[in-house]
C-alpha cells in the first residue's frame, strides 16, 4: 500500500533540479479561519510560482503522505471541521488508519526531506511555550529542524512562545538562524525581539550561500530564514501586546493543554485584534513565500 505520494509535476521538478518550495497546510486548518485558509493557500502556490518556483504544499488524505496537492485536495482538507494538526508522532497513526490530517512544520519537514525538497515556506516555527518548565510544551518543530536538512522561511516564532528559550533552544540543536535584512529574531506580528540570530543576510544571495556552506561544512540540520514582517503591515505595538495578554489569561484560564494551545492563542490574538491579526499573518506569509522562491531559485542556479 503507498502512504507516501509525491505529484507527478512536483517530482519531475525535483527530479530535473528546478526550484520547489515545500508549504505547509496546518496553517490552512488551524492556523487561519475558513474560507481565509483555503484562500490564503492558493495565494501562496501562486506567489511562489510568480518567483519562479513550483509549489509543493503537503498534507495527508485518506491515509496518504501528499507532497504537491491539487486545488481540490486542498479545498477538500480545509473542509473538514475538525481535521487532525499532524505532528511527527501522529503521522502514523493517522496514515495507518487511512485518515485525513494537515501537517506541521514538523511533519512538514519530514515529508518535504523526504521528497527531495530543500526549501519551505511557513508562517511562523512553534518553539518553547511560555512555563514549559512546568508544562514540558516544546513544539516538535525544534526537533525537527534539527533532523531535517530543510530551510525554512519563517516570520520568526510568536511572542506567545518564550521567544528568548525558542532561540536558546535553536543553537542547542545546532540550527542556524540567518536574519533576512535583520539582526534580529522577528516576532511574528512584530519585526523585532531584541533577541540575535547567527547571521545578518542582506541578500537571498548571501542567504544561498550561507545554506550552501551549512550543507557543505554543518551538521545535518535544517536552517532557520527569519523574514519579518514588512514594515507596513507590523501590528502596532500597543494593540499587540494587548492581545498577547488576552491570548495568554485566557489560554491560562481555559486551560488548554498540547496542541490545542497554538491555534487557540491565534484564535484570541485575532478576536482580542478584531481579526486585524489575520491580514498581519496573510502579509507575512506571501513574503515568506516569495523569499523562499526566490531561495530556491538560488539554491538551484550553477
Ligand atoms: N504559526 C502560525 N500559524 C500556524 C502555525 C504556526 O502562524 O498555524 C502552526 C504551524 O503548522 C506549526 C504549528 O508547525 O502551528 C506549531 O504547533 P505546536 O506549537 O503545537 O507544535
Ligand atoms: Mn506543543
Amino acid at each position: 500500500m503507498q502512504r507516501f505520494s509525491v505529484s507527478p509535476e512536483v517530482a519531475a521538478a525535483i527530479a530535473a533540479g528546478r526550484p520547489v518550495v515545500a508549504l505547509e497546510t496546518t496553517l490552512v486548518t488551524h492556523g487561519l479561519p475558513q474560507p481565509d485558509g483555503l484562500r490564503v493557500a492558493a495565494e501562496l502556490e501562486r506567489i511562489v510560482v510568480a518567483h519562479g518556483a513550483l509549489p509543493a504544499t503537503i498534507g495527508i488524505l485518506d491515509g496518504v503522505v501528499r507532497v504537491g496537492m491539487t486545488p481540490a485536495e486542498l479545498e477538500r482538507l480545509a473542509g473538514m471541521p475538525g481535521v487532525a494538526k499532524v505532528n511527527p508522532s501522529t503521522i502514523a497513526a493517522v496514515v495507518a488508519a487511512g485518515g485525513c490530517g494537515s501537517t506541521t512544520v514538523a511533519a512538514t519537514l519530514v515529508a518535504a526531506e523526504r521528497a527531495g525538497i530543500r526549501v519551505f515556506a511557513t508562517g511562523g516555527i512553534g518553539g518553547v511555550h511560555r512555563q514549559a518548565e512546568v508544562t514540558g510544551d516544546v513544539s516538535a518543530d525544534l526537533l525537527a529542524l534539527a533532523r531535517h536538512r530543510v530551510a525554512v522561511v519563517t516570520a520568526g516564532a510568536k511572542a506567545v512562545l518564550d521567544l528568548p528559550r525558542t532561540v536558546e533552544m535553536l543553537e542547542t540543536l545546532g540550527v542556524p538562524v540567518l536574519g533576512l535584512g535583520t539582526d534580529e529574531f522577528p516576532a511574528f506580528y512584530r519585526r523585532a525581539s531584541g533577541l540575535r540570530v547567527d547571521r545578518r543576510c542582506d541578500s537571498i544571495a548571501e542567504v544561498a550561500a550561507t545554506i550552501r556552506a551549512h550543507v557543505e561544512v554543518g551538521p545535518a540540520t535544517g536552517v532557520v530564514v527569519a523574514n519579518p514582517v514588512p514594515d507596513a503591515d507590523e501590528m502596532p505595538e500597543g494593540i499587540y501586546e494587548a492581545a498577547l495578554a488576552a491570548a495568554l489569561t485566557a489560554a491560562d484560564q481555559a486551560g488548554v493543554c498540547g496542541r490545542d494551545v497554538t491555534p487557540f492563542l491565534l484564535d484570541r490574538v485575532r478576536t482580542a485584534t478584531g481579526g486585524a491579526s489575520i491580514a498581519v499573518n496573510r502579509a507575512l506569509l506571501a513574503n515568506n513565500a516569495a523569499v523562499a522562491a526566490e531561495i530556491a531559485v538560488a539554491l538551484t542556479a550553477s
